[in-house]
């Protein structure tokens, strides 16, 4: 087999051409970092769960509508994504003060914000990925005031759809980081949302304990790291059975069910002509 052209790698996933036009494989890697990469280890099976974690979660978004980069899953670590051009911001939402947010305001972590909020970072690993407002946003052109709607919109959806799905699993979605993308398919373009969402980008809490079940356990030496993603992995329903790769394909198949499997093959076939990312 011809080795696969790779596009990009980042932090904590690498980035292949994808199988058919407009297509890149998304490799989930077992690399932490924090802190814009100051702090940097490994998480040892972070790559399985957050492939898997994300899938799930992106499917469900997809059934409420939103839409997604996800196609399917190819194996244990990868993922078959449309290739999008990334609007280059981390859109923030917040429930409850935590992270970046307490410490800029001297708020505790925990407090219950009085409604969602919004939040943008340009997404700059050298600058330190700055917060910015619209105001920046506009300047520069990373997206129009009409993409701005659809990106808010649809960051306020999804905030109400996993805050319930994660309450029914006893969690708490304190806050979260989002990225979309431009999608460009029949002469239109589109906003969908892209990366992943998994506890690397999510603060999940315990409900009962307040225990952190997300990647603040890495930035603050908080043990128990690989326990925290997998329980969040276990309450979801989506813990491999075991570690093999090929007992998890044959069980993701397996369990995909058929509405979800015509999804995405109807949309991975619609994809036509797309830009994927650049190395910076
Ligand atoms: P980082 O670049 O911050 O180190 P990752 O290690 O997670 O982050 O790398 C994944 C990269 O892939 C990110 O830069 C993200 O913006 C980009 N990306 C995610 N989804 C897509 C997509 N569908 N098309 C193109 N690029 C994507
Ligand atoms: N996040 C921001 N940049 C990278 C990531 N993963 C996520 C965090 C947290 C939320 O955005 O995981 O869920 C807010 O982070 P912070 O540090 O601004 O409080
Ligand atoms: N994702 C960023 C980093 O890798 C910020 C963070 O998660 O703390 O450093």
């Amino acid at each position: 087999m011809a080795p696969r052209k790779p596009i990009y790698e980042g932090k904590a996933k690498q980035l292949f051409e994808g199988p058919e036009p407009g297509t890149l494989i998304q490799h989930f890697k077992d690399d932490a970092t924090a802190f814009n990469n100051v702090k940097k280890g490994t998480i040892s099976g972070k790559g399985v769960l957050n492939n898997r974690i994300s899938e799930y979660l992106m499917l469900r978004l997809h059934d409420m509508g939103i839409p997604t980069h996800f196609i399917r899953t190819l194996n244990m670590r990868e993922q078959l994504i449309k290739a999008v051009q990334i609007v280059p911001l981390e859109v923030i939402v917040r429930n409850y003060a935590a992270g970046s947010f307490s410490k800029r305001f001297g708020v505790t972590e925990g407090k219950a914000l009085g409604h969602p909020m919004i939040e943008y970072c340009y997404k700059n690993d050298a600058l330190g990925d700055p917060f910015v407002t619209e105001e920046h946003i506009f300047a520069f052109n990373w997206c129009t005031p009409q993409e701005m709607d659809e990106i808010r919109m649809y960051a306020f959806r999804i905030n109400d759809f996993l805050s319930g799905l994660f309450a029914g699993i006893g969690i708490r979605l304190v806050d979260f980081k989002l990225e979309f993308g431009r999608l460009f398919e029949n002469e239109r373009e589109m906003i969908i949302l892209a990366d992943e969402i998994s506890p690397d980008n999510c603060r999940l809490w315990d409900l009962k304990s307040g225990k952190k079940l997300d990647k603040d356990r890495f930035r603050q030496d908080l043990g128990q790291i690989e326990d925290a993603y997998r329980e969040v992995a276990r309450r979801l329903g989506v813990l491999p059975q075991d570690g093999t790769e090929s007992s998890y394909v044959i069980e993701v198949n397996a369990k995909m069910p058929e509405k979800r499997k015509a999804a995405s093959k109807s949309s991975a076939t619609k994809t036509k002509s797309t830009k994927a990312k650049k190395k910076k």
